[in-house]
Order: C-alpha cells, then sequence, then structure tokens
C-alpha cells in the first residue's frame, strides 16, 4: 500500500466558496499536505486526466466542467492514502454518498461532485506526476 493519493477540489466547489472548508476536512481527516495549487486546467489537461472515460457519454461534459474555471490539486499523503481518502470524499453520486462524506456535504450532482480521488496507487503517482513535479512534492518530516 503506498501512502500518497491525489485530490482535486473541481470547479463547483471553489465557485461555491467551499475550497476552505474541503481543505479544513482534509486536515481533520489526518492527511498531510505535500503540495497543492489553484489551477485552471486547461481542455487539453482535463482530456489528458481523464482519458480513461474518453467516449463515454459523459466525457465532454466532464472535460469542459474541469476546464472551466479555477481547480485546486493536491498531493496527499496518509497511511493508505488512496482508500482513505475515497471513505473521505464519498460515493460518486452525492445523492449516494453517506452523511458526512465531503460529496454529501458539498456535491450537487454525479457531474459535478465537488472532488476528485485516485482510484490505485498506480494512479496516484501517475496523477501526482500530472500535475506536480518532484521538487513541489514537499515533505516537511
Ligand atoms: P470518481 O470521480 O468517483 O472516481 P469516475 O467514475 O472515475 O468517478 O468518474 C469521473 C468523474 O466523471 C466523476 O467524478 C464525475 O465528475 C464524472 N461522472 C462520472 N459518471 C458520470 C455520469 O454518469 N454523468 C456525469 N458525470 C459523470
Ligand atoms: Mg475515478
Amino acid at each position: 500500500m503506498s501512502n500518497l493519493t491525489f485530490a482535486i477540489i473541481k470547479p463547483d466547489a471553489v465557485k461555491n466558496g467551499d475550497t476552505g472548508k474541503i481543505y479544513d476536512r482534509i486536515i481533520s481527516a489526518e492527511f498531510k499536505v505535500l503540495s497543492a495549487k489553484l489551477i485552471n486546467m486547461t481542455l487539453a489537461q482535463a482530456q489528458g486526466f481523464y482519458g480513461v472515460h474518453a467516449g463515454k457519454p459523459f466525457y465532454d461534459e466532464l472535460t469542459e466542467f474541469m476546464s472551466s474555471s479555477q481547480s485546486m490539486v493536491l498531493a496527499l499523503e496518509k497511511d493508505n492514502a488512496v482508500s482513505a481518502w475515497r471513505e473521505t470524499i464519498g460515493a460518486t453520486n452525492p445523492k449516494e454518498a453517506d452523511a458526512g462524506t465531503i460529496r454529501h456535504d458539498f456535491a450537487t450532482s454525479i457531474g459535478e461532485n465537488a472532488v476528485h480521488g485516485s482510484d490505485s496507487d498506480e494512479n496516484a503517482r501517475k496523477e501526482i506526476g500530472f500535475f506536480f513535479s518532484e521538487a513541489e512534492l514537499i515533505s516537511n518530516q
């Protein structure tokens, strides 16, 4: 098990003014933030990042949404980070997300669902590398 995962506070949450509240949830859940930055991803970046979903009916809507305005990308560290973060964010569809999860509390729809979380250690490494250089991954331990 790796101790890294990759998160995005998506454009809907940033626009709604929830960036700080979600960052607080990250800290309360005892993740260490190795790096974080506010970006406005390009359509090409969104298409590359979500390449695994290319061809699905929601792909265009998803990549346009993710490149529509600012989002915050974060590299997070914790024991079993991938599964711990997926538990913290809840199900993809906020209607199915457990009470107390980030998507339950902040998401508005299955598409605009407030946050991203990696689904495997391998993808976590790839996704962190997609948005951060080695030098940006600060460890203060
Ligand atoms: P995940 O973010 O929980 O891992 P995925 O199935 O990997 O969910 O889908 C990636 C993202 O694509 C979701 O977070 C959501 O923003 C969007 N998405 C997934 N399924 C749908 C759908 O049925 N309609 C619209 N958007 C969707
Ligand atoms: Mg996914």
